[in-house]
């Protein structure tokens, strides 16, 4: 069976990978004997808690698009494989709120819950992250919220979510499938949903506009695939680059697209695009970003400081003998590229295992 033989074949790599870099408790023959016959007998096999661990954050390490890979080998990892249910999977991601937010001193944290079988697929997390801002369709194909999120925003509806008080920041429920059950609402109880509302250290006009964000990124949608294993419910989260919310998030124009309002608050020349009025609007709300979460006591980086650690990672890993795969047009930040040390070179990317797998297409 080229199934069986496919699984033995990556698990050997694995245990291999294991053994080089002294993630082993048993001699890699006898452990790769023992895995062979789990998978002849059940078609698949079970990670030891030190491989589900070592796996975690090697799939960290090899995320060719992140940047904040220093801090890899301390990714707190969170053996939740019996939980099944989704009940257990809505409180185990509260719990994972609450651990990863650590008063505002964020820990990176990974939540493994059960694997896909032989059979089928395991439980599944439907929303992209822990925490997302809904974004409700309106008349006139106007929307309230977060575009990005309105096909989920209708879905959960579609499930009987009766909505939020419709505000521009109102926090999805989270829709959890497992396979003995159909898809499954959960609302977060608001106090394990810590959020930073934005104002900047010069301008008091800004907090007047009312923008806030969620201290806390957890990517909930992708699959972490380790030894040929894939674990389909495996929420993980850092914490944030200032950037990805105000470069992107609050300005991508199929997003909150904010420049323009932040630009006529600051009585910019938006008639024609010479003024750099986009431009001089981005870094203030980029300086708002940054200020705000640290007021707030909350864990986040800037891209000058996180391009430098990505060097630092690089060289570090140079010397244990490993090559870092990375992309750079997800690397290089989406301000100020060339005044980051990470722009002015190239990098190998390739794709490795472990691995953070993009959602498979086919939601349940
Ligand atoms: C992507 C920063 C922790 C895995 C990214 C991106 C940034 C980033 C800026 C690009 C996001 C975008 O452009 O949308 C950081 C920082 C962290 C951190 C500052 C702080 C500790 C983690 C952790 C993991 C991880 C703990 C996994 C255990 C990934 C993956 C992507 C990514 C898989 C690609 C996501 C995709 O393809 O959509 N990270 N990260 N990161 N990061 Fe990290
Ligand atoms: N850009 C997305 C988050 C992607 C991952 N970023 C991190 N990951 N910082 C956004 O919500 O803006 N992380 O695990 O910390």
């Amino acid at each position: 069976d080229t199934d069986i033989s496919g699984l033995i074949a990556r698990a050997e790599e694995f245990i291999r990978l294991c053994c080089s870099e002294n993630a082993v408790d048993r001699p890699p023959a006898d452990r790769m004997a023992e895995i062979r016959h789990e998978i002849r007998q059940s078609g698949s096999y079970v990670h030891t808690a030190r491989e589900l661990a070592f796996g975690a954050r090697v799939a960290w390490r090899n995320s060719s698009r992140c940047i904040g890979r220093l801090y890899w080998p301390s990714l707190v990892v969170r053996d939740l494989r019996h939980v099944r249910t989704a009940e257990g999977i809505h409180r185990e991601c509260v719990e994972h709120l609450r651990l990863a937010y650590n008063g505002g001193r964020i820990r990176p944290v990974i939540s493994v819950f059960a694997a896909d079988g032989p059979d089928g697929a395991g439980p599944r997390i439907h929303n992209p992250q822990l925490i997302r801002y809904a974004g409700y369709r309106g008349p006139g194909g106007r929307i309230t919220g977060d575009p990005a999120t309105t096909d989920l925003t209708d879905r959960v509806r579609a499930l009987g979510w009766p909505g939020g008080p419709g505000t521009r920041f109102d926090v999805l429920p989270l829709l959890v499938h497992t396979p003995t059950e159909p898809p499954r609402l959960f609302d977060l109880p608001p106090d394990a949903v810590r959020e930073v509302p934005l104002r900047h250290p010069d301008h008091d006009w800004f907090a007047e506009l009312g923008l806030r964000w969620y201290a806390l990124p957890v990517i909930s949608d992708m699959v972490l695939e380790i030894g040929g294993i894939r674990y389909g419910a495996a929420p993980f989260n850092g914490w944030y680059m200032g950037t990805e919310i105000g470069a992107r998030n609050l300005v991508d124009q199929q997003r909150y697209d904010l420049l323009p309002e932040i630009a006529d608050r600051m009585a910019l020349d938006r008639s024609t695009d010479r003024t750099l009025w986009k431009d001089r609007a981005l870094v203030e709300l980029n300086v708002a970003v940054l200020w705000s979460f640290q007021q707030s006591g909350v864990t986040i980086t800037d891209h000058h400081t996180e391009s430098e650690r990505f060097l630092r990672h690089l060289r570090r890993e140079e010397k244990a003998g490993r090559t870092v795969p990375a992309d750079w047009s997800w690397i290089v930040p989406p301000v100020s590229g060339g005044v980051t040390p990470v722009f002015h070179r190239y990098y190998d990317d390739h794709e490795s295992s472990p691995a953070f797998l993009p959602p498979p297409a086919t939601g349940r």
